[in-house]
């Protein structure tokens, strides 16, 4: 299936728009009034109105997942249904289809993301899989053995194995682009939000390439959604057969959720989290790079400066870049007085290896590591601070194991991928 995607934005926004009128029409609105609605207070809006009619008019329970929608304007272009679990503004922020974490709400947790708090990143919105009719489809002109598994064949490859990763959207932190840069980016606007840590539970997606007699000829791998845009993203046979690279049925200890995957998503770490293919139906492995809109308009770096590579309009995204955040409300009020810093820090090329904050103009200082201090993970840190009355502003940039360390400023990027640089935390002290 090739599908055109002309930007990532514009592409949310018809999948998104199409996909509220689908919705209002089940509940028995007819689109001239759609639309109406529609122009008068936004698809976001109209979907509301839509979903209170649709109450009114349908006698018995309705079918559809209950409208994950809040009284907030920040809310009101969110899409009813996107998710399955529940999307409290008190825990995030919410974007059409897409659920940011509140990074406040990490304040004092332990080093993973709990599955509750997990920001959601769906294309268009959760899709519904049933485990038990559920099939892996392997192949490929790559593949010797081209194969059908099913849950059960799975978990009897007797291959399980769990790793800490993060995951995190290339669009986090898009925000910026357009507040520092002051050019706005195309897409979602995340701030810093659209990052986990979980432990996830699976089995190396390299085990089941073994099984299917992946030739040495093979180039790239590629797992397919089943979710109805077929999300699908390409990676080489090296990163598919890393030891951490893995097809995953569990977060956290619990059987992986609905919004993140369920039955199994891939888990492709340090890579930008598209790689990480939900409800994975289909894994193709072939001896040709493969090549869509998926990596060659979309996910590739697009504006000044960045050419085309072969078929590709501009660099391809593969790894995330260093980046960090504060455990506080953005912005944040606080009484004056000593109190402890927190933030947590990541990079896509390995581990932490030094955090440094400043507080309005003074001097970069180091602040204090927490273990553990995982690769691809993320670590901890804190530092205290007695912080007088007044407007302040608090500026964090990590080092990671490789040397890089965040820059002053992004160059940008018309998509708004890979914003790493250092962002001064606005902080009221009252
Ligand atoms: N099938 C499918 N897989 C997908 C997506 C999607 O919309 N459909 N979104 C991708 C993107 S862009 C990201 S950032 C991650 C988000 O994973 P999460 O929703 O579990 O946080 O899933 C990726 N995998
Ligand atoms: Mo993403």
């Amino acid at each position: 299936m090739v599908e055109s995607i002309p930007s990532e934005f514009d592409y949310d926004t018809d999948r998104a728009q199409e996909w509220c009128w689908r919705w209002c029409r089940e509940r028995g609105i007819d689109r001239r009034r759609f639309l109406k609605l529609a122009a008068v207070v936004g698809v976001g809006a109209a979907v509301e109105a839509c979903d209170r009619n649709g109450r009114q008019r349908t006698s018995g329970p309705s079918t559809a997942p209950a409208p994950a929608t809040t009284a907030s304007s920040a809310a009101a272009s969110a899409n009813p249904g996107a998710w399955v679990k529940p999307v409290p503004e008190h825990d995030f922020v919410l974007h059409t289809t897409n659920a940011e974490m509140r990074w406040a709400g990490m304040g004092g947790h332990g080093y993973t993301t709990p599955n509750s708090r997990f920001f959601v990143r769906n294309h268009l919105k959760t899709a519904r899989v049933d485990r038990a009719t559920w099939r892996l489809q392997v192949s490929g002109s790559g593949v010797e053995a081209p194969l059908e598994l099913s849950y059960d064949d799975l978990l009897k490859l007797r291959a399980e194995t769990t790793v800490r990763r993060f995951l995190e959207c290339s669009g986090n932190g898009r925000v910026f682009f357009d507040e520092i840069g002051r050019q706005k980016a195309d897409g979602t606007q995340w701030r810093l939000g659209a990052i986990g840590v979980a432990e996830w539970t699976g089995v190396p997606l390299g085990a089941v390439l073994e099984r299917a007699r992946t030739k040495r000829s093979a180039r790239d791998v590629m797992p397919v959604g089943l979710d109805e845009l077929m999300v699908r993203r390409p990676m080489p046979v090296a990163k598919a057969m890393a030891d951490d690279t893995l097809l995953v049925y569990a977060m956290n200890g619990e059987d992986l959720p609905p919004d993140h995957g369920a039955p199994v998503r891939a888990l492709v770490p340090g890579w930008i989290g598209v790689a990480s293919v939900k409800w994975v139906g289909r894994i193709e492995v072939s001896e040709e790079p493969l090549i869509s809109d998926w990596n060659t308009t979309s996910y590739v770096l697009l504006g000044p400066g960045y050419a085309a590579e072969g078929p590709a309009k501009g660099p391809v995204l593969t790894t995330q870049v260093v980046k960090s955040a504060l455990e506080l409300p953005w912005p944040a009020t606080f009484p004056a007085g000593s109190r402890t810093l927190r933030g947590r820090s990541w990079s896509g090329a390995g581990r932490i290896s030094k955090v440094e904050y400043r507080i309005d103009d003074g001097p970069w200082q180091a602040a204090r590591l927490e273990p553990p201090n995982e690769p691809l993970a993320w670590v901890r840190w804190s530092t205290e601070w007695d912080a007088p009355p007044g407007s302040h502003t608090v500026r964090v940039r990590a080092t990671d194991s490789a040397g890089n360390t965040q820059p002053d400023t992004v160059p940008f990027n018309q998509q708004g991928y890979l914003y790493g640089g250092i962002v001064a935390h606005p902080v009221t002290v009252t």
